[in-house]
């Protein structure tokens, strides 16, 4: 059977490895004015409190790397990207994961990050890995590969393949490792695809026999729209760990997702003596 790649993040002084033999890594995603208008409100005061909060809130819940976005319209993201990530950095030791769509944002990023940080991310275009794959090399970060190319996001599983074998195809000629490339199948909300969760499982499937890569998506994407949201992305936590996902940008502080994830961890034969569920179940301080 094809190996499970190992991803290792590093910051200064913690390291996370990603692998399918290992428990979930939750990656968390609460640090997004873009996905979060409070975050929004609060950045655009300068208020940097929020940030400082939610990077210690989702750590002390279990994500052992944090997403950090900082995607303000209006505002520069270049310095704004910085000194979000140092606000964090002062509060958590957790690897971060660099969530931006602006080159100059990125690499000013990565000149700052002491570590191995993931980057968020590169896609199919052109365009994309000409300018991210480079930076990636020079600063010695992991990378998110999306399954979109310049046509778009490709509507079947067998196409987003294509896409994640153009990415990974790429990163190696520019003398970066399969390892290093963490592939997102891309997770639309199924309010308007009944279908698209399922798309993004088989998707999954196929690039992890493929390549046997490290899985990333936005976990939460598949529910916007939906009811009682945490339900469903707990129920799909748990499909996509099983289909291959390793390491999920959701929200920690949600117990019935972290919980799932755990479960679906320990089902996996992935968790020993059961000591993860254990320790999170005296976490939440319930006896029984
Ligand atoms: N793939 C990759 N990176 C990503 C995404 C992805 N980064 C951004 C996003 N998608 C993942 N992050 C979030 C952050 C928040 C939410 C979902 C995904 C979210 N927010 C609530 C909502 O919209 O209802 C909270 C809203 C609020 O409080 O204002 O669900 O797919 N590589």
């Amino acid at each position: 059977m094809l190996e499970n790649k190992k991803t290792i993040l590093s910051s200064k002084t913690k390291t996370v490895e990603i692998c399918r033999d290992n428990p979930t890594v939750l990656i968390g995603e609460r640090i997004n004015p873009t996905g979060r208008k409070v975050v929004l409100a609060a950045l655009q005061e300068g208020n940097f409190e929020m940030v400082r909060q939610d990077a210690i809130k989702q750590v002390e819940a279990g994500a052992t790397v944090l997403d950090v976005n900082a995607g303000v319209p209006g505002a520069d993201e270049v310095a704004l990207l910085s000194q979000v990530m140092q606000e964090v950095m002062s509060v958590v030791d957790a690897p971060l994961c660099i969530d931006t769509a602006n080159p100059q944002a990125l690499e000013a990023a990565l000149k700052l990050y002491e570590g191995k940080a993931l980057i968020n991310s590169v896609n199919g275009e052109e365009k994309s890995l000409e300018t991210v794959l480079p930076l990636a090399k020079e600063y010695g970060g992991a990378v998110i590969g999306l399954c979109m190319d310049d046509d778009g996001i490709p509507a079947t599983p067998e196409l987003r393949l294509k896409a994640a074998e153009k990415i990974i195809e790429r990163a190696a000629a520019k003398g970066i490792p399969v390892e290093d490339i963490i592939i997102d199948p891309l997770a639309m909300t199924m309010s308007a695809d009944h279908t698209a969760g399922l798309t993004t499982l088989k998707t999954i499937e196929l690039i992890v026999a493929e390549f046997g890569v490290n899985i990333t998506m936005g976990a939460s994407n598949i529910s916007f729209g939906l009811p009682d949201r945490k339900y469903v992305n707990a129920a799909y936590m748990a499909m996509a760990i099983h289909a291959g996902m390793t390491c999920p940008i959701t929200n920690p502080l949600v117990v019935e997702i972290r919980t799932a994830a755990l479960a679906a961890d320990l089902a996996l034969g992935r968790d020993e003596y059961g000591m993860g569920w254990i320790k999170d179940f005296r976490k939440r301080g319930k006896n029984k």
